[in-house]
């Protein structure tokens, strides 16, 4: 447990001194933003000290350690986590209110920096907290993007990016480490040679070097002084600028440069589940695993003089195929710089890197061309090369004389670089995100690896950092939950296991229902204020937030909404459940259909707004700007949880465990980690439908579905689409929508992830959410289930699973 404790009176006392040294102010005259950044200052002082005793604990000991890295992490909020991890929130709460401040105000100034796309960068976030509350030794590493992901605005339905800027109010959470910048070269040529002794020799030269300068934030950790800390890597030029070109009168060709080198850490690709071909991404990932390594070789040659315990003492995992570079990276540094045979540089870089993949669709498998790799690091490239060959000499032992078989599980071939067949070439354990995510792994994706090293494969299903979650965002539930079960589960989340026990208390029942209520009037609220739409307090409120993405299916929510305006058109005085559709997401802005398809979101939701007869009934709200921060009002006040996407594609989702843990019920499909889901709350307590994954890739694979048909036969079906011909009333043509539906286009075949085919079912799972709700008690007490059954889906469970399969470190959790 922490050993401070802190007080109302001391934490006033210092934030007026932060106060008073920073902005030479009195409280009384303070502004909210000079009190959130003295709040903040208080806080960090805290966490600060404890980063210094996790870091001599760590040198002192030093056990294995665990180094994350990943392109994204999306962090979300600090004051508030970090707060309430150290156990001050409610003595901070309590001094700010003396002071004349809302806590809530307060939280309020600080930007939440976005320096993820969505699921894959908010795991890894998810996961630092597990690692400090676990007391894993971890440290994340990533870039310190200026830019994050864009801001969404929506003008005329449309969206429109805006560049983001958090650094101003989530500087303070950073700490530099300037004496710990290292330096990446990027470019260049590499010539090698053997000398007299036989002794290979690398001349690298006419490299671009660029600093790596680290940027540290400390992450809490739940009820101890552990601290996993986050590095962030920036990007910057070597001081002095060229003086030879500048002194040469080439002035603008040293500004160039300079500013270029800078370029690397300015903007986070905002492409999520699809392959991003520029150089700048190529040049990011590079930059971050070669500044990673350096930092992580230079302590440990420090301490032990060489590398040849490596292995032993550190972990590298990488999230995703993203920093994959860090394998032939590591040889590098192995091999030319510390003088190691091949062999047993393999040893220590297979020996030391774990890969976790977190999606299957073609688009999103990483490939870079050769010239590429080539031209922005050489000697890379010639060790990738080597890799390669070495990696083809062992397949051929597996496949002799199968040239098209050992072609096709090649690292490089066709010109291009394979890094999910260079990332599991090179790591000793390859994981998917849920169980059935890592069986397709295994069976489909990567069939033939499996064949081969059958033991590296293993699943760890994704978890959540349900004290944020839940605890946090949720607190009105949270103190519910304790007044039952006590805090035990905030460090033991199967704890709340025991809640199943309540399931016919129909006073906690009730009590749960009232606390979704005021819950909803919080979102309510915030959709007033921010859409102008004044929504049904009694309607049932529907939730899709997630990245805009087809395979999610957005559309078969919207189809199934269009349905229902249809239905209540027919017949306005039906005796209808009203409904009120949440989205919020945000679309990749070079991916045309997804833009359009918030568009079309939003076209409905005017259409129904401006229609009297439905309105009540009937809402589609869409939320600008989707982000962790919003996604903490929106959680706790959700209803039902739409998990819709086509069978076999989402990998685990996280959003799901967020939702159930908040007590809103699923409506999903059998995919990813709802299938956990599913089993851990029974068939009874979550609305399955559509196709399974067999079913979904037979039907795919054989090329017969035909949407048209569909359209041909169901009535429901046709009218939705006829309409989507005819408009909104609005004036935009979404026939190009229908049109891909029906007819395909952009190369892929109609309705590509088939909406129209799981549509019927869907549509009746619908109704049977509708038949649910109008028995409250029974709706209180399926959502109490879902609560209580949430518990695997924490973080710290994940966590604890990767170190005692994975990783092979300690850790305090006990399952
Ligand atoms: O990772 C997501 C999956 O789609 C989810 O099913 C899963 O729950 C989550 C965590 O495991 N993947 C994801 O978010 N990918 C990306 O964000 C991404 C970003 C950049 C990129 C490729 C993918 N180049």
């Amino acid at each position: 447990m922490p050993k401070t404790q802190y007080t109302k009176t001391a934490l006033k006392e210092a934030i007026a001194g932060k106060l008073q040294r920073h902005f030479a102010c009195e409280v009384e005259d303070a502004t909210k933003d000079q009190v959130y950044e003295a709040c903040a200052l208080v806080v960090r002082d805290a966490l600060t000290e404890h980063m210094i005793e996790t870091q001599n604990e760590v040198e002192r000991d030093g056990e294995r350690q665990v180094h994350y890295l990943c392109m994204e992490f999306l962090v979300g909020r600090s004051l508030r986590n970090n707060a309430y991890n150290l156990g001050m929130l409610d003595a901070l709460t309590a001094a700010l209110k003396d002071m004349g401040f809302e806590m809530a105000d307060i939280f309020e100034e600080e930007a939440d920096p976005g320096l993820g796309n969505g699921g894959l960068g908010r795991l890894a976030a998810c996961y630092m907290d597990g690692m400090a509350t676990d007391g894993v030794r971890g440290t994340g590493y990533s870039i310190r993007y200026e830019h994050g992901i864009f801001k969404q605005k929506i003008v005329e339905g449309q969206q429109v990016e805006l560049p983001d800027s958090w650094l101003s109010t989530g500087e303070v959470w950073q700490i530099p480490a300037m004496d710990e910048t290292r330096e990446v070269k990027i470019g260049g040529t590499v010539d090698t040679y053997f000398d007299d002794n036989g002794k290979l020799v690398v001349n690298y030269h006419d490299y671009t070097p660029v600093l790596a300068v680290p940027y540290d934030m400390p992450i809490s950790g739940y009820g101890t002084n552990n601290i996993a800390r986050l590095r962030l890597w920036k990007a910057q030029s070597p001081i002095a600028l060229d003086m030879k070109l500048f002194s040469s009168g080439e002035y603008l060709k040293a500004l160039e440069k300079h500013a270029l080198a800078e370029t690397i850490s300015m903007v986070l690709y905002p492409e999520d589940n699809h392959r991003e071909g520029q150089s700048l991404r190529l040049k990011q990932q590079y930059f971050l695993v070669s500044a990673t390594l350096q930092d992580i070789c230079a302590k440990h040659k420090a301490k032990y003089g060489t590398l040849e315990n490596f292995a032993h003492k550190h972990v590298l995992h990488i999230n995703d195929t993203h920093p994959t570079l860090v394998i032939p990276e590591l040889m590098r540094i192995l091999m030319d710089e510390n003088d190691m045979s091949w062999e047993q540089a393999w040893n220590i870089t297979s020996q030391s890197v774990a890969y976790t993949n977190h999606t299957v669709m073609p688009e999103a498998l990483e490939c870079w061309p050769v010239s590429l790799v080539q031209e922005l690091m050489p000697r890379v490239m010639q060790i990738i090369y080597e890799i390669n060959e070495r990696f083809c000499k062992e397949l051929w032992n597996y496949f002799p004389n199968d040239f098209q078989k050992i072609s096709k599980l090649a690292i490089v071939a066709d010109d291009t670089v394979r890094m999910a067949h260079l990332a599991i070439a090179g790591s000793f354990s390859i994981n998917g995100v849920s169980a059935l995510h890592s069986e397709i792994l295994k069976e489909r994706v990567f069939t033939d690896f499996y064949k081969i090293y059958s033991s590296k494969f293993c699943n760890v299903t994704n978890g959540i950092a349900h004290r944020r979650w839940l605890c946090e965002a949720n607190p009105e539930l949270a103190e519910l939950i304790e007044s039952k079960i006590g805090i035990g589960y905030r460090t033991h989340p199967s704890e709340l296991q025991v809640l199943n026990n309540y399931a016919d208390d129909k006073e906690l029942l009730d009590k749960l229902g009232e606390i979704k209520r005021h819950n909803k009037q919080r979102l309510a609220d915030y959709i007033k204020a921010h859409n102008g739409i004044e929504v049904n307090m009694d309607s049932i409120f529907d939730v899709q937030v997630k990245r805009l993405h087809e395979y999610k299916r957005q559309m078969l929510n919207i189809l199934h909404i269009i349905s229902l305006y249809h239905k209540l058109k027919d017949n306005p005085d039906m005796d209808f459940v009203p409904r009120t559709f949440i989205f919020g997401s945000k679309a990749a802005p070079g991916y045309a259909v997804a833009k359009k398809t918030i568009q079309l979101i939003n076209s409905i939701s005017k259409m129904i707004d401006n229609d009297p007869a439905v309105r009540d009934k009937l809402k589609v709200v869409f939320l600008e700007d989707y982000k962790v921060s919003l996604a903490e009002i929106i959680m706790p006040a959700a209803e039902v949880s739409e998990q819709i996407s086509i069978a076999g594609k989402e990998a685990s989702g996280t959003g799901n465990m967020k939702f159930m843990m908040n007590g809103a019920l699923t409506i999903g499909t059998m995919d990813g980690a709802n299938v956990e889901i599913c089993e851990a709350v029974g068939k009874e307590n979550i609305f399955i439908f559509g196709m399974e994954t067999p079913e979904a890739e037979a039907l795919a694979a054989s090329g017969s579905y035909e949407p048209m048909v569909i359209y041909q036969n169901d009535p429901v079906i046709r009218r939705v689409l006829d309409q989507m011909i005819h408009g909104f009333g609005d004036g935009v043509d979404y026939t190009d929508i229908a049109n891909l539906l029906l007819h395909g286009g952009n190369g892929g075949p109609a309705d590509r992830y088939m909406s129209l085919k799981d549509f019927a079912s869907y549509a009746a799972a619908q109704e049977r959410v509708s038949e649910v709700y109008r028995d409250q008690d029974q709706w209180n007490r399926m959502a109490l289930i879902n609560i209580a059954n949430s518990g695997r889906f924490a973080a710290d469970r994940s966590i604890a699973e990767y170190a005692q399969n994975i990783w092979r470190v300690k850790t305090n959790f006990a399952f």
